[in-house]
């Protein structure tokens, strides 16, 4: 007999994915929120596993800070996938239009028969960082009832509740990042989604620099205001240090504030956009 349970997944993922497979009963439909960045990179594969054939819609999110000619090359047609930027104005109500669609959808059959239409139990998760939070504090803002049992349901849980017709579970599921691949885990690290323990800062720090040497060389140095006579690590390091006044005692150059300086600002996208999936650099 094939064995359902999900004892062979990687020790890291166990924890979460019985949390999801625990509720996964009484929800109606997924929201698995990715960074539109790297959204194969920021897919938890084990995720499709536990949710039964649940309904999921794939939010993704930070389109603001994409490079969106790069991310559309990629994106094969799926009816579930939803570009946006949760921290924007209008995703409400985009998020709002998108929802009724399932609402209706998932009613279907409610509706055919002339009975009231449920409210959707939808539950928000994906890896750190992609955006989760934003979404489920947003959500709250808009939370017409207080966060609340649902009479019926199994207790303890608590949903925040929105426009009448749809139910967040309050705890958005941490999903663990997929970072066994290298090739995956280096995009994490440069979006910010694992912890740089997992990869040395210096080589972070190259590879951020290689990815934008290569593709995005007159936005970094535009960005930095730096001129493009020194193009190697080091010397850009120092250049910049020399710009921002970055100096340890003996006026020496403080080239670790560069460093971070240089991870922070790729990781919040505010050297250019960009798109890190399937990418050489
Ligand atoms: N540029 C941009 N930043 C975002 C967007 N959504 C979330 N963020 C930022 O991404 C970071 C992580 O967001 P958070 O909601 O804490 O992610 P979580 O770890 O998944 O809960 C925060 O600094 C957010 O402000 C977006 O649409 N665009
Ligand atoms: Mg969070």
């Amino acid at each position: 007999m094939e064995n359902k349970n999900i004892h062979w997944f990687p020790g890291h993922m166990k924890k979460a994915l019985n949390e999801i497979q625990a509720k996964i009963k009484i929800i109606d439909l997924v929201i698995e929120v990715l960074d539109s960045r790297a959204f194969l990179s920021t897919q938890n594969p084990y995720l499709k596993s536990v949710i039964n054939n649940k309904p999921v819609i794939k939010l993704l999110n930070k389109i603001d800070i994409t490079d969106k000619n790069k991310l559309e090359e990629n994106l094969t047609s799926d009816d579930n996938v939803f570009e946006c930027s949760i921290t924007s104005n209008n995703f409400y109500n985009e998020l709002i239009k998108i929802l009724n669609k399932y609402y209706l959808k998932i009613n279907d059959k409610f509706i055919k028969k002339g009975m009231k239409p449920q409210p959707l139990k939808i539950l928000v998760c994906g890896i750190p960082n992609v955006g989760k939070s934003s979404l489920i504090n947003l959500l709250a803002r808009k939370n017409s009832a207080g966060v609340a049992n649902i009479p019926g349901f199994t207790k303890g849980l608590k949903w925040i509740r929105v426009e009448d017709k749809f139910y967040f579970l309050d705890t958005p599921g941490i999903l663990p990042s997929n970072y066994e691949d290298k090739k995956y885990a280096l995009n994490l690290a440069m979006i910010g989604s694992i912890k740089l323990d997992i990869l040395p800062k210096s080589t972070l720090v190259e590879k951020i620099y290689s990815y934008l040497i290569k593709y995005k060389k007159d936005e970094l140095f535009n960005y930095y205001k730096l001129d493009q006579n020194n193009q190697d690590l080091q010397g850009f390091l120092k250049n910049l240090c020399a710009k921002r006044g970055f100096l340890l005692k003996g006026n020496k150059y403080d080239l670790e504030k560069a460093e971070n300086l240089i991870i922070d600002d790729f990781k919040n996208g505010k050297i250019c956009k960009v798109f890190l999936d399937n990418v050489d650099f």
